[in-house]
């Protein structure tokens, strides 16, 4: 596998619908539908985006697989998948908060995180146009300059980012860790783009990162790109990073949080704690 090629594809096709979003942002966005929740949002830009990254990927890539957060699954003989999310932080498109990303991801494989090996990855941050790229075992760049993962001295002085589910059950959930997790860190930030949270990891803006109920499209190139960088990116009870959890950041300190996260069954199922 050329990963160098697949890197360079990556960030060409993440670069060029992110070039879209920016352009064609409506003065007023507005909601298309929702998905998981009332409060899951999907707009037109980001079926816009999602099919230019499809027919570009069609053309190029004829043989290979695509997953992709708006529209189905397209099967590969290559046994290569594309892992898509085309506005990564939808929310944050909609209200003009200035944190989302266009992320493009190959793995092979099956396409399930638990599972797949990522070869190449691509976060492009659409307002400032940071651009953060990995290639297995090549390491990590963002804007081409390399990065490495932050060394916090303790849990204690951690800048910690994380995020919150749509429904409603899972985020009483996980505002109950949250109050588990504040009181034994520096501070929380809730940046609304997992793609970028595990970029910031990755080049050392946050120290640390973790999340319960990821898609595989949310961290497939983010996940990479702090791998590359040196953090540790997995799950909890020595699971690999998925919808159960993902955690990432530069160990020990990583090993802290992922205890103290055990600790507080933040992988537990909701249900556990509806009452
Ligand atoms: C978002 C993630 C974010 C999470 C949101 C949502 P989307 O992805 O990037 O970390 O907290 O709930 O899943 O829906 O904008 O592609």
């Amino acid at each position: 596998m050329d990963v160098d090629a697949l890197r360079d594809l990556a960030r060409r096709l993440a670069c060029e619908a992110g070039t879209l979003v920016r352009e064609h942002r409506p003065e007023r966005v507005v909601v298309a539908a929702t998905k998981s929740s009332d409060v899951d949002p999907v707009t037109a830009m980001d079926r816009a985006s999602e099919e230019l990254l499809r027919a570009r990927i069609a053309a190029e890539r004829p043989d290979d697989a695509i997953l992709g957060e708006e529209g189905d699954d397209v099967p590969g003989t290559s046994g290569l998948t594309w892992v898509l999310d085309p506005i990564d932080g939808t929310v944050n498109y909609l209200y003009g908060v200035a944190s989302y990303a266009v992320s493009v991801a190959v793995v092979v494989g099956p396409p399930d995180p638990a599972r797949w090996t990522a070869l190449a990855g691509c976060v492009h941050s659409v307002v400032d146009d940071r651009t953060w790229t990995a290639a297995r075992g090549r390491g990590a760049e963002r804007d081409g300059r390399a990065v490495r993962v932050g060394a916090p001295a303790d849990l204690a002085t951690s800048l910690v980012g994380t995020g919150f589910g749509y429904a409603p059950e899972r985020r009483a959930a996980q505002a109950r860790v949250l109050t588990r997790v504040l009181p034994r860190v520096r501070d929380i930030r809730r940046l609304g783009a997992a793609a970028i949270d595990l970029c910031l990891v990755a080049d050392g803006t946050l120290d640390l990162y973790y999340e319960r109920g990821l898609n595989p499209w949310d961290l497939a190139a983010g996940g990479l790109v702090a791998a590359e960088a040196g953090a540790f990116v997995g799950g909890l009870r020595g699971a690999p990073a998925g919808a159960g959890m993902t955690v990432a950041g530069a160990r020990p300190v990583v090993d802290d949080l992922v205890t103290l996260l055990e600790e507080a069954d933040a992988d537990a199922a909701e249900e556990r704690f509806a009452h």
